[in-house]
């Protein structure tokens, strides 16, 4: 109890440090909530269930119509390619077996969004990967490593960081031809995912922290889904609330946000503009600007913020081929 209430002041005085050093809104932020913190939903394997399921429907229902003109034979047939052409026109990429890397670890916090960019590479190329959740507050699972930041990957036994690098270097393991300055648009590519990581991942915070009771939401997905003792558990989930709360006002000024919503909304507009009427800015496949962006939103997708996003923007439909083509996770449950 006593360690619980020291861990809530700690919490909370981190928090309002802000308002007395500029350089605690890096404490805050890198100790113990920054974003780690970002919060979330679904993720993995129940995300894609339902999307599937979505998809499954729509492709149904786009044949209903088809249906009243045919005989049942004709009808079933239809439904059938309906469902199969959904199925091949959105599906994985994999690597041929021998480029798979025998062994992948990743040490993440379930809710970063730099780690969930690292799953949707992950899960798109089928890699199977195990998790090891790290815990924010003692940092123990990553004692070993010089680099004290989550995402870390262990690549048969080599060390990656830093989720964009991670992604360049496994890349460049499983996708050779990939890696050549062949393809085409691969500026496009770059740009876009500079642009996750310069803007789209900073908008993300003020938003899932905006109030108290979408800070507590997303407290009570990332306490949920964390790596936390029984008592660190109750005492993160509402002091981490009101702390983010606070340092999301802080972020909102460090990064020249206004209105969050309105940032979030803009952002979600920016890229639905980029995609240029095609399914993935990769075009008929996604490519690793794609994966990048749905990494990041995938946290926080069936939030309240991310409800929201889908319900005032375009980019609705774009994140359901995303979940259709990532679909099942391919992390090995242990
Ligand atoms: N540029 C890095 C950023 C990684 C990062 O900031 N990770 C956060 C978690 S989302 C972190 O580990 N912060 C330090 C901490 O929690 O102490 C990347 O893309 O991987």
């Amino acid at each position: 109890m006593r360690r619980a209430s020291t861990l809530a002041s700690s919490v909370i005085y981190r928090a309002l440090l802000p308002y007395h050093d500029a350089t605690a809104v890096a404490t805050v932020h890198h100790r113990l909530l920054h974003v780690v913190f970002y919060g979330t939903a679904a993720s993995d394997g129940a995300t894609s269930f339902s999307s599937r399921r979505r998809w499954l429907s729509a492709a149904l229902s786009a044949s209903s119509a088809k249906i009243a003109s045919l005989g049942l034979a004709g009808a079933l047939v239809t439904v059938a390619g309906a469902t199969s052409l959904f199925q091949e026109a959105y599906a994985k990429e994999r690597p041929p077996p021998e480029l798979v890397p025998k062994e992948v670890v990743l040490y993440q916090y379930e809710a970063c969004p730099f780690c969930n960019k690292v799953k949707a590479f992950l899960d798109y190329y089928d890699l199977p990967y195990k998790v090891v959740e790290v815990n924010p507050l003692s940092k123990k699972e990553i004692k070993w490593s010089d680099y004290k930041k989550v995402p870390i990957l262990m690549v048969d036994g080599e060390q990656l960081v830093d989720s964009s690098d991670i992604i360049d270097k496994l890349g460049s393991k499983i996708l050779p031809e990939k890696s050549i300055d062949s393809v085409p648009n691969d500026d496009e590519e770059k740009k876009w995912r500079r642009w996750v990581d310069n803007h789209l991942v900073h908008v993300l915070s003020p938003n899932i922290y905006r109030n108290t009771s979408e800070a507590l939401e997303s407290f009570d997905y990332i306490t949920s889904n964390g790596n936390f003792g029984y008592t660190e558990k109750l005492t993160v989930k509402y002091a981490g609330a009101a702390a983010m709360y606070f340092v999301s006002k802080n972020l909102k000024k460090k990064y020249n946000i206004t209105d969050e919503r309105a940032a979030l909304y803009e952002a979600a507009e920016t890229w639905v503009d980029a995609l240029n009427g095609r399914d993935f800015l990769g075009g008929s496949k996604p490519n690793l600007a794609d994966l990048a962006v749905f990494g990041v939103l995938r946290p926080i997708r069936y939030l309240r913020s991310g409800r929201d996003m889908v319900e005032h923007t375009r980019i609705g439909e774009w994140y359901t081929r995303m979940e259709t083509v990532v679909g099942e996770s391919s992390r090995i449950k242990a």
